[in-house]
């Protein structure tokens, strides 16, 4: 009898034994592939493949009135999603707004035969300090700064701000996660293209990243690794030395912290957060191939200083899913705008309609060859 005992009992350590240095094993050749740069999304779990079909997350941040240009953006994000990726949303929003987004995006779920899911979340501040976060900046603004830890679930999101319109699907930039090194876990445009207008490098009081700072109206976002790099631990101490010297809030700690670790940012070019200071007095943007993401910050979407940012957004606004995207936003948008223009940036119309008429043609005419 007591010899079985004694088998037992071995035979239990050493399964436990192997099954411990089996997920040892997969543990570290998990890590491995993450610091080599290769496996973008850590954890090892969620790999990039040609015909990628993991699914993207886009994150948008929404109070006030907010609240109809981030479903704007979402509503662009599915009408450009031309491969038909699978996308999760995550909207953060509060609770007065809720009920809307989810009418919304319950409705177009059924339109387009639920190629999105979503999740919404209330604003979220952590424990640990909750009231200096919560009087940092307005709670909207500040809680991009708590995304690795409020969404703990998510290995890698895009975030972008509600005045934005996707014009190009959300897979590409997505793809760009593809181009990071092993130790970048985010990804920004740059504030300014050119020394003479740029911001930064004339008025801050405060360090920033680079010649010109960076723009985080579009931000790639590794969350495990900037849960790794433990963010949050770095973004209270950068608030507490420069807050009389923010003027533009969550985006000035994003430089002043990129400006001391600047080997933790990709930077992508403008094209990926294309606004009105990219061509209001002359063209500083070149966007070869075309304006992927346009961002009509300072309130661009609903003015007539550069109108076709109005036009876009309205035309966006407007369009219904299941129609022809040629004829009810293409052709609307050429023939709404009034040319010759003043304004510099209706001459490049055919920069903002570059890639949607590469995907969406005119159908032909039934009974014509
Ligand atoms: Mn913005």
């Amino acid at each position: 009898m007591r010899t079985r005992a004694y088998f037992l009992f071995l035979a239990i350590t050493s399964c436990l034994l192997i099954w411990y240095y089996i997920n040892q094993l997969v543990d570290r050749s998990t890590r491995t592939q993450d610091m080599s740069g290769r496996l973008i999304l850590a954890g090892g779990v969620t790999k990039f493949k040609d015909n990628d079909r993991t699914e993207i997350s886009l994150v948008v941040v929404a109070c006030n009135e907010r609240h109809n240009e981030a479903l704007n953006m979402l509503k662009s994000a599915i009408m450009f999603n031309h491969n038909r990726t699978p996308l999760r949303f995550v909207v953060i929003a509060e609770e007065k707004l809720k009920i809307n987004f989810m009418e919304k995006l319950n409705d177009w779920q059924q339109l387009t035969d639920r190629v999105f899911t979503y999740e919404i979340h209330s604003l979220t501040f952590p424990r640990a300090n909750k009231n200096e976060w919560r009087k940092l900046f307005k709670p909207c603004a500040a809680q991009r700064l708590f995304l690795p830890s409020l969404l703990s679930h998510l290995d890698a999101v895009l975030y972008i701000d509600s005045d934005t319109i996707f014009l190009s699907s959300v897979q590409e930039i997505w793809n760009l996660f593809r181009q990071f090194n092993a130790s970048q876990f985010a990804g920004m445009a740059p504030e300014h293209e050119d020394k003479n207008a740029g911001w930064y490098n004339r008025f801050a009081r405060h360090p920033y990243y680079g010649d010109l700072g960076v723009n985080s109206g579009v931000m790639l976002m590794n969350l495990t690794r900037m849960r790794q790099f433990s963010w949050q631990d770095h973004i209270l101490p950068i608030y507490r030395e420069y807050r009389l010297r923010l003027v533009w809030g969550d985006q000035d700690i994003l430089n002043v912290l990129f400006h001391y670790h600047p080997d933790r940012l990709y930077v992508f070019p403008c094209e990926w957060n294309y606004r009105a200071d990219h061509c209001m007095y002359m063209t500083v943007c070149d966007a070869p191939d075309g304006v992927k993401i346009i961002h009509g910050n300072r309130g661009y979407f609903h003015k007539q200083a550069q109108p076709i940012f109005n036009l876009i957004y309205t035309t966006i606004e407007e369009y219904t899913f299941g129609t022809d995207v040629y004829k009810n936003v293409i052709r609307t948008i050429e023939e709404s705008l009034m040319l010759p223009s003043h304004s510099n940036c209706d001459k490049l119309l055919d920069k903002f309609l570059y890639d949607p008429r590469k995907h969406f043609k005119k159908k032909p005419i039934d009974g014509m060859t």
